[in-house]
C-alpha cells in the first residue's frame, strides 16, 4: 500500500496481455524524444512531479555542443512535455542570479513547503562531479543552495520527508569519469547544508556488479520504503544500466529489508540499446496513485530519450520478497 496522495490523473496503462514482468513499458515510447527543443542533442533521465492539477519537471538536454544542463517542462498528462527553450536559472537567496542549472540527472522531491532539485553538477564550476541543490516554492524561480557534498559523488536523491527530524539523501561517490565502482550510501541533515552521520545502504553485487545509485524519490509504502535504482554490470561491451528495486526500513531507512534478486527492467527494446550510450535504463522520477496503487517510472533510455514503464505497488513489493537476495 503506498502512503501518500491520490493522482487519479497519473499516466497509466493496463498490464499487456501475457506478460508476466513486475514492470511493463508504456506502449507509445519513448514519450519525450531527442530533439523536441531546437538546442538539443538528446532529452533524458528526467524528473517529473504532480502539481496543482497537472504537471511539471526538470529535464535534463544535452546541447549540440554536449553541454548538460537542466530545463523546465510542464504537461498536462505527464505524457506530453512542454519543454522551455532555455536552460533554468537559479538564483541566491539575495535574489541575484548565479547563473544557469548546469549538469544531469535531476531528482524533484516535495518536502514540507517546498520543491527541491537536486542534480549532478561541477563543485564550485570545475572541480568535479558533485550534488547540487536548489528549492522552489512556485516551480519558477528556484535558489540554489550549497552543494551537497565534497566531490566525487553524484546520484543525490533526497526523501519525502524527514525522518526522526532530518533530511536524508542517498548519495553514490563516484570519480571524475564513468565511475566503474560504487555504494549506495545516506547522509542525514537538520537544513539541507549540513550533511553528516552517513550510512552505508546498499554495495554492487549480482547484475548490478559494478555500481548502484538510487533512482526516484522513494516511495513511501505501509513497511517501509519502495526503493527504485539503478545498477551496472560491465561486460566485454560496455556498462549495461538496468533497473531494481528494493524495500527499506521506514525510521532506519539505511537498513535493507529485502533486495530484489533480478532486475526489474533491462534494456532491450530499441530506444534503450540503440542511442548515445547504448544499452542504458535511468530511472530518476515516478508518479505515484495511493488509492489504485499504480506506480509510472520515468526513465532514460540510451542516454537519448525519456520513457515510461508502469508497476503495480503488491504486485511489485510482493515480487520483491519473492525475489529477495
Ligand atoms: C552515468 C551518468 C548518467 C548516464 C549513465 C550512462 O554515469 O552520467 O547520466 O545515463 O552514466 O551513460
Amino acid at each position: 500500500m503506498i502512503i501518500g496522495a491520490n493522482l487519479p490523473n497519473m499516466p497509466w496503462q493496463d498490464r499487456p496481455e501475457g506478460c508476466k514482468d513486475p514492470v511493463w513499458r508504456y506502449s507509445n515510447n519513448p514519450i519525450v524524444k531527442r530533439d523536441q527543443i531546437p538546442s538539443a542533442n538528446s532529452i533524458f533521465n528526467s524528473a517529473v512531479v504532480a502539481k496543482d492539477g497537472a504537471f511539471v519537471g526538470v529535464f535534463r538536454s544535452d546541447d549540440k555542443c554536449m553541454e548538460q544542463h537542466l530545463f523546465l517542462a510542464k504537461s498536462e498528462n505527464a505524457i506530453d512535455w512542454d519543454i522551455e527553450p532555455d536552460p533554468l536559472p537559479l538564483y541566491n537567496e539575495k535574489d541575484e542570479c548565479v547563473g544557469v542549472a548546469c549538469g544531469y540527472d535531476p531528482r524533484v522531491c516535495w518536502i514540507e513547503d517546498r520543491y527541491y532539485v537536486t542534480w549532478c553538477t561541477q563543485f564550485e564550476g570545475y572541480h568535479g562531479a558533485t550534488i547540487g541543490v536548489a528549492y522552489s516554492y512556485d516551480f519558477k524561480k528556484f535558489y540554489r543552495l550549497q552543494d551537497a557534498f565534497l566531490p566525487y559523488n553524484r546520484n543525490g536523491v533526497l526523501f519525502p520527508k524527514k525522518i526522526n527530524g532530518k533530511f536524508m539523501m542517498f548519495s553514490r561517490p563516484s570519480d571524475n569519469g564513468h565511475t566503474p565502482f560504487g555504494d549506495m550510501y545516506l547522509s542525514e541533515s537538520p537544513d539541507m547544508e549540513h550533511w553528516g552521520y552517513h550510512h552505508h545502504v546498499m554495495n554492487p553485487t549480482g547484475w548490478s556488479w559494478t555500481k548502484v545509485g538510487a533512482g526516484p524519490i522513494p516511495i513511501e509504502i505501509d513497511e517501509g520504503w519502495l526503493l527504485i535504482f539503478h545498477g551496472v554490470g560491465t561486460t566485454c561491451n560496455g556498462m549495461i544500466y538496468s533497473i531494481g528495486a528494493a524495500i527499506l526500513d521506514k525510521e532506519q531507512p539505511w537498513k535493507v529489508k529485502y533486495r530484489c534478486k533480478p532486475y526489474i527492467l533491462h534494456p532491450t527494446e530499441i530506444y534503450e540499446c540503440v542511442g548515445d550510450v547504448p544499452n542504458v535504463c535511468f530511472p530518476c522520477a515516478t508518479l505515484c496513485d495511493a488509492e489504485t496503487g499504480r506506480i509510472a517510472i520515468y526513465y532514460g533510455a540510451a542516454d537519448t530519450v525519456v520513457a515510461l514503464a508502469f508497476a503495480q505497488v503488491d504486485e511489485l513489493v510482493q515480487y520483491i520478497k519473492d525475489n529477495a537476495m
